[in-house]
């Protein structure tokens, strides 16, 4: 059993389609250990995004990603780690193969609507960044 991290961005959830991407991860079978709408602080958006640091569109991920509320999830299940970055799709949504979620419901890259753990290193860094233990289901 693997678990991942996966958050619906501020566009998602300003376009209302938190329950509809949710669902997807539900029907395809993972248990929802952990759920949260919060807005991110400057201080965890740059914990978050460290890789990017020295990317030139750090700045704007981290204005984009703390321009409104965000949905952060904890989802359980057996290849969950890769199967999610599957359902997710490609990084820009142009190339994303149709039924992904960025396939469906997004247009550029600057505004891809969800994030997904890569492996399992990231997996349980941006896990322990957004829950603590006792917001996780056991
Ligand atoms: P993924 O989210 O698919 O793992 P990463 O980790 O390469 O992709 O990128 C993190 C986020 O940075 C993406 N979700 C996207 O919103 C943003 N991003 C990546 N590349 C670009 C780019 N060339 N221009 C603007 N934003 C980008």
């Amino acid at each position: 059993m693997e678990r991942t991290f996966a958050m619906v961005k501020p566009d998602g959830v300003r376009r209302g389609l938190s329950g509809v991407i949710l669902d997807r991860f539900i029907r395809k079978g993972y248990r929802v250990v952990g759920l949260k709408q919060l807005v991110i602080s400057r201080e965890l958006a740059e914990q978050h995004y460290a890789e990017h640091r020295e990317r030139p569109f750090f700045g704007e991920l981290v204005e984009f990603i703390t321009s409104g509320p965000v949905v952060a999830m904890a989802l359980e299940g057996e290849g969950a780690i890769a199967g999610l970055r599957t359902m997710m799709g490609a990084t820009n949504p142009k190339d994303a193969t149709p039924g992904t979620i960025r396939a469906d419901f997004a247009t550029t890259i600057g505004e891809n609507i969800i994030h997904g753990s890569a492996n399992a290193d990231d997996a349980a860094r941006e896990l322990g960044l957004f829950f603590s233990d006792a917001e996780l289901l056991k």
